[in-house]
């Protein structure tokens, strides 16, 4: 018989699924044969968030994958930097919940750089900025992010009162399948089980020595909150090695100075008449924040060219 599946967890070749019809019942599953010959790259396996199609005899706990839905939507980074490859980190997601901590890990352009991931793989990207209550500037920090992303909800959380709690569940309850990734320790399982309203995932102390994670979750994991949807909470990410970037889309702010330069294909560098760098002369635009474009811009070329070499 063949039923579908929602992969849940995945380790190595071994993966957990559960009946889309019935997501209290979980199988262990391996890929067929088949589809070990046919995969070309470590994207075409199946990965958490995806539908699959499984043979399985309706007893055991265990079953095969035969087949991978298309996916609606996939959030990817370069898994090996040595072979460029593409690693996905959920597939079908609708929000990306880009968590940063107020007290040590923020950073408009760690920002960027999950932005630009997700709006290229078609996932909407919502950031939390975690741990207020250990930042004295956290309203500046939040209208510092709000500034710099008009376009893009931020959300601030902080313990014991999560206030960001009830605006994801609001997500949820519309059926939305939201990531949440970030560094490790910002506090992305403790907003996980905040919002399941139980402890599900393991949390531990940051470092007191250097006030890193401790790279607590191991595993990316997708749960079924009661309100609906669906979260996948992933591991600390410490670089987030682009592989696809939707650079101008990221940078709406900049991508609408830009169409009033002189020429068409300007680059912001050196040409004459230059609404860009005028806005930065002017101080309307941020001199940091247009850099951070620039190297990501050029980021984004040695992709694409990348990707037609390996066409
Ligand atoms: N003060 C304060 N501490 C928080 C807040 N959110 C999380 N923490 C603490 O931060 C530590 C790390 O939280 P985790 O939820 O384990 O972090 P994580 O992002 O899941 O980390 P990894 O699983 O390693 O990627 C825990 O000790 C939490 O109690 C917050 O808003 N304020
Ligand atoms: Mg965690
Ligand atoms: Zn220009």
């Amino acid at each position: 018989m063949t039923y579908i599946g929602i992969v849940l967890t995945q380790s190595h070749n071994l993966y957990t699924v559960c009946l889309a019809e019935d997501h209290t019942r979980l199988l262990t599953a391996r890929v067929s044969g088949r589809m070990m010959h046919t995969a070309s790259s470590p994207a075409d396996y199946p990965t958490v968030g995806d539908q699959v199609l499984l043979a399985w005899d309706g007893q055991a706990d265990a079953a095969v994958i035969q087949e991978v839905a298309e996916r609606r939507s996939a959030l990817g980074r370069v898994g090996d930097l040595s072979t460029g490859q593409r690693q996905l980190i959920a597939a079908n997601l609708d929000v990306l919940l880009m968590c940063m901590s107020l007290n040590q890990n923020f950073s408009l352009g760690r920002a960027e750089r999950y932005i630009a991931a997700a709006l290229a793989g078609g996932v909407t990207p919502v950031i939390v900025l975690t741990k207020a209550d250990l930042a004295p500037a956290a309203e500046a920090r939040l209208r510092e992010t709000e500034q710099a992303f008009p376009n893009i909800r931020v959300l601030l959380n902080s313990c014991p009162d999560m206030p960001a709690v009830q605006a994801i569940r609001n997500l949820l309850a519309q059926g939305k399948t939201i990531a949440f990734a970030g560094s490790s320790g910002v506090g992305k399982s403790t907003l996980v089980n905040a919002v399941l309203g139980r402890d599900v995932m393991d949390t531990s102390a940051i470092r007191t020595t250097d006030g890193r994670g401790r790279h607590t979750t191991t595993h990316r994991e997708l749960l079924f909150p009661d309100c609906g949807g669906a979260i996948i909470d992933t591991p600390g990410m410490r670089a987030f090695a682009l592989d696809d970037a939707a650079v101008e889309e990221t940078f709406t702010g900049i991508a609408d100075l830009a169409s009033q330069c002189r020429f068409s294909d300007c680059t912001h560098t050196h040409e004459p008449d230059c609404a860009v760098r005028q806005a930065v002369e002017e101080g309307q635009l941020d001199l940091k924040q247009l850099n951070r474009y620039l190297r990501l811009k050029k980021e984004e070329q040695r992709l694409n060219r990348q990707k037609r070499r390996h066409r």
